[in-house]
């Protein structure tokens, strides 16, 4: 167990989320114990908290070692930054948002001095060596990419990386958001690959813009009349500006959106259809701040992330 010192920068609070007002939207923060989980692990490494070092190595002025103490008594801000599996179906769970206590990866860079790297890649290694390859450019872009040591108030949780993560806004978790971390690399993406790259997945992996009909769920029944629609968008480091509905493949209506938590942040939405008896198609589709509609393309997973509509069938009685 450990004690995190407060934020030198901390996150206003959360606005209330939709979910107050209507059941069935995800909720604007997701509890840690539901958070979605991906890795490669059967059992969950187990960190020793006083034992642990970090490593920052490779093409550096100096090779920097820091403990826990040390890290955290570096400028600590608080984020709230929604990570997504590139593994996500449209449509799918495995996508989370979250306040999460960090070092700015950048501080931590600076330390080792990066001013005359001919780096491009950060790769990543957690305690066991499993391998995560970053671009270098996401850690001095200006966005918060976090080494983080702290999620929704409270330490890492085991499953997410206990004691030290990194969150890369914007990018897949694969390519981003290292649990347990051990070491940073400086290198290049010609001289090092890391797990995935192995196994054919895309090296470059921002996040594609989505959207989730969270509630009526699909093949549920629903009474006539006002039906509310709703979920959640997301295309961090972009932004929401927009969510439509289609009934029936007709034309696209505007959703309200619900609060703006900033542009790495998932945003919830709703839309109140009037439902007449029968089967029907419900869809929604995102745009992003810069103009961006979600494509209707279909893509899987393999090898940088799914795309398309989702399609959700609901009787009304
Ligand atoms: N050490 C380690 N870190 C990892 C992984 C892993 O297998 N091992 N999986 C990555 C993937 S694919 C994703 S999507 C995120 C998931 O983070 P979460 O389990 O906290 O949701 O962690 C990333 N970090
Ligand atoms: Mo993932």
């Amino acid at each position: 167990s450990v004690t995190l010192p407060a934020p030198t920068d901390p996150a206003s609070p959360l606005p209330p989320g939709l979910e107050g007002r209507f059941r069935g939207i995800s909720d604007l923060q997701t509890a840690s114990d539901v958070f979605y989980r991906v890795d490669t692990r059967l059992v969950l490494p187990t960190v020793d908290v006083d034992s642990w070092r970090l490593t920052v190595d490779g093409d550096v002025d100096r090779t920097v070692e820091l403990g826990f103490a040390d890290l955290v008594s570096m400028p600590l801000v608080e984020r709230d930054i929604t990570l997504t599996c590139v593994s996500n179906e449209v449509g799918g769970k495995y996508v989370g948002s979250a306040r999460w206590l960090g070092v700015r990866l950048r501080d931590v860079l600076d330390r080792a001095g990066i001013g005359a790297t001919g780096a491009d890649q950060i790769l990543s290694t957690d305690v066991d060596g499993f391998t995560i390859s970053t671009p270098l450019e996401v850690a001095l872009d200006g966005r918060d990419t976090l080494l983080a040591v702290g999620m929704n108030g409270a330490p890492l949780p085991q499953a997410h990386g206990f004691p030290v993560r990194l969150v890369t806004p914007g990018l897949y978790g694969f390519v981003g958001a290292t649990k347990w971390l051990r070491r940073l690399t400086l290198t290049t993406y010609d001289a090092a690959q890391a797990y995935w790259t192995d196994r054919g997945w895309a090296t470059d992996a921002p996040i594609k813009i989505a959207s989730r009909i969270d509630t009526p769920r699909p093949l549920s029944t629903a009474d006539a009349g006002d039906v509310v629609v709703g979920g959640v968008a997301w295309a961090q480091h972009r932004g929401i500006a927009t969510v439509e509905v289609s009934v029936d493949q007709g034309p696209w209506q505007p959703a309200t959106l619900g609060p703006d938590v900033g542009v790495d942040y998932w945003r919830q939405w709703f839309f109140r259809w009037s439902a007449e008896p029968g089967q029907h198609t419900l869809a929604s589709r995102a745009t992003t701040l810069e103009g961006e509609t979600q494509t209707a393309q279909r893509a899987t997973p393999f090898p940088d992330g799914s795309s398309g509509i989702q399609q959700v069938v609901v009787n009304v009685a």
